[in-house]
């Protein structure tokens, strides 16, 4: 390992340790940016500032407002665990809700002044010591510390449909609703069977006169209730906030059972698939039936939580439609048997690139060594928070985060408290900048990639858990491993303070 030893770095620094206070940019005002956020404020931290492209927080929450729109992950486990709210209206909170939550967090949170609303990050570079950042406005700012917090599924995957554009009516990707469309009287087209397609059609289904799925692959659907949160259960996590610990704990353990489905064969595995068959049997006519039957494994794709898809599918005016698309002309789609499904709207619910994370933004450590170039046989972190050659760049929801049918809340305060522990080390005086080795970071990633076979993402089928590779690009193990790893900084894994530039591997 390059530079010197942290305990070395400690004696040489240590008498102006204490009144070193940092520079913080965090990159994106979404869940995991306002979480850094608190836990920059919270611990003492006063010089930092988030950075957001649009005109408002809440991140996914703030651009996808398709109708239907809920968490896949029940209320009272998609939150912080220092915010808990008493007031979820429902067990799987609709979009709206959630997107109010985060916006009261900033105000809960004091953090409206350290936040830079329609500000785009273009460009990071770390030279002389320090994050140069630059924005789309020309300015250029600088900091001790770049945390990204920009998002897993952020970019809207528009398919490239022969004719899309040639379309009389409106369409658009569902992360971009155009609300000034009104759905009365229209015959809508869905394209994509994800969480999102899902739900448009259980929400619209039999409410419009014509709604055509366009379904390429079936999706394996779990029928969990999604049951109000009557006044008394409200008032009663209001007055005792240890019953909103207890829950939050309590749907952990239960996500538990689904993580262990999706990382190892085992009863749990077993019992999930057979809860999506039993489910699925509900569909009575065969021909339907025999449409909607995938023909993977259970939660290979991620699964989806519904309790109504298969009822809305039978609603008067709903088409299930198999045949491929092939292009789509001014007054509808055209599938490859040469059928025209005249729709007056087309709603694109085709997901996201979920491997793009902080791109198109461009990194540039000290070596020069760029991100396009550090990440081109795909996205690899050090145990999904840091990046060799990149000191002091502390990622959340960074490459190989537990994402997979779990709450992404939990995941990012970890992440954010072990950045925070590395923040404090430095005003300790311990380093100035750090980055981890390319070895410990390739041994990580090397043991990442043998666990994949074991999990359900390997078993075959098409996904966005899925790399270039074809490998799974999640985490193969438990959230509680994933915490026990980032328990520890693990400084004899890191290049702290190298004598010269070039050093960093
Ligand atoms: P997903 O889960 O990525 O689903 C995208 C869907 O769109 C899926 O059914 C795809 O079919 C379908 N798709 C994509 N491209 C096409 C084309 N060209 N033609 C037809 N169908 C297409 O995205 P969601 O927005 O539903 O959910 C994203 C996550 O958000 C979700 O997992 C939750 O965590 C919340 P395919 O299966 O690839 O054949």
């Amino acid at each position: 390992m390059g530079g010197t030893s942290c305990d070395a770095t400690r004696s040489r620094e240590s008498d102006f340790a204490m009144f070193r206070m940092p520079s913080v940019i965090v990159i994106g005002a979404g869940m995991s940016g306002l979480c850094m956020a608190v836990k920059l404020r919270r611990a003492g931290i006063t010089d930092f500032t988030v950075l957001e492209k649009a005109s408002d927080v809440g991140g996914t929450w703030r651009d996808n407002t398709y109708p239907g729109l809920r968490c896949d992950v029940p209320s009272a486990f998609y939150q912080y665990f220092f915010d808990r709210n008493p007031d979820w209206s429902h067990f799987f909170a609709a979009g709206d809700e959630i997107q109010d939550y985060f916006r009261g967090v900033v105000d809960r949170f004091a953090l409206r002044e350290h936040i830079e609303l329609d500000t785009e990050v273009t460009r990071a570079e770390f030279a002389e010591g320090r994050w140069r950042v630059r924005t789309a406005d020309g300015r250029t700012r600088e900091a001790d510390f770049l945390i990204s917090a920009s998002g897993v599924l952020h970019h809207p995957v528009v398919p490239d449909i022969p004719g899309l554009d040639s379309f009389d009516g409106a369409w658009f990707h569902t992360a971009r609703w155009d609300h000034s469309v009104s759905l009365a009287d229209k015959r809508v087209g869905v394209v994509g069977t994800g969480s999102t397609g899902v739900q448009i059609v259980s929400e619209l289904g039999g409410s419009v006169p014509k709604l055509s799925l366009f379904q390429r692959t079936p999706q394996w659907v779990l029928p969990v209730p999604n049951w109000r949160n009557d006044r008394l259960t409200r008032a009663l996590r209001s007055r005792f906030p240890a019953l909103t610990s207890l829950e939050y704990r309590l749907i952990e353990g239960i996500f538990s059972i689904l993580v262990a489905a999706v990382t190892r064969p085992g009863w749990q595995r077993t019992m999930i698939s057979k809860l999506c068959e039993l489910n699925l049997r509900t569909v009575r006519d065969q021909d339907l039936r025999r449409k909607l039957t995938p023909d993977y494994q259970a939660m290979c794709k991620r699964l989806v939580m519904s309790p109504s898809f298969y009822r809305a599918v039978r609603r008067p005016g709903v088409e299930v439609i198999t045949e491929r698309i092939d292009h789509v002309e001014p007054r509808g789609v055209v599938t490859t048997d040469g059928t025209l499904h005249e729709v007056d709207v087309l709603a694109l619910a085709t997901g996201f690139d979920s491997h793009a994370y902080l791109r198109p933004v461009e990194l540039v450590g000290p070596t020069g060594r760029t991100l396009s170039d550090a990440w081109s046989e795909g996205p690899r972190a050090y145990r999904t928070v840091a990046l060799p050659e990149f000191p002091n760049l502390f990622l959340l929801m960074g490459p190989h985060s537990p994402v997979g049918n779990f709450s992404l809340v939990p995941i990012a305060e970890v992440q954010a408290d072990y950045a925070i522990s590395w923040i404090r080390a430095w005003q300790r005086g311990e380093y100035t900048t750090a980055a981890p080795t390319r070895e410990a970071t390739d041994d990580y990633n090397a043991r990442l990639r043998a666990a994949m076979p074991n999990t359900v993402w390997a078993t075959g089928c098409q996904s966005w858990y899925l790399g270039k590779d074809g490998l799974p690009e999640v985490w193969p193990w438990s959230p509680h491993r994933h915490a026990r790893m980032l328990r520890d900084r693990h400084t004899d894994e890191f290049v702290v303070d190298p004598a010269q530039e070039g050093v960093w591997r």
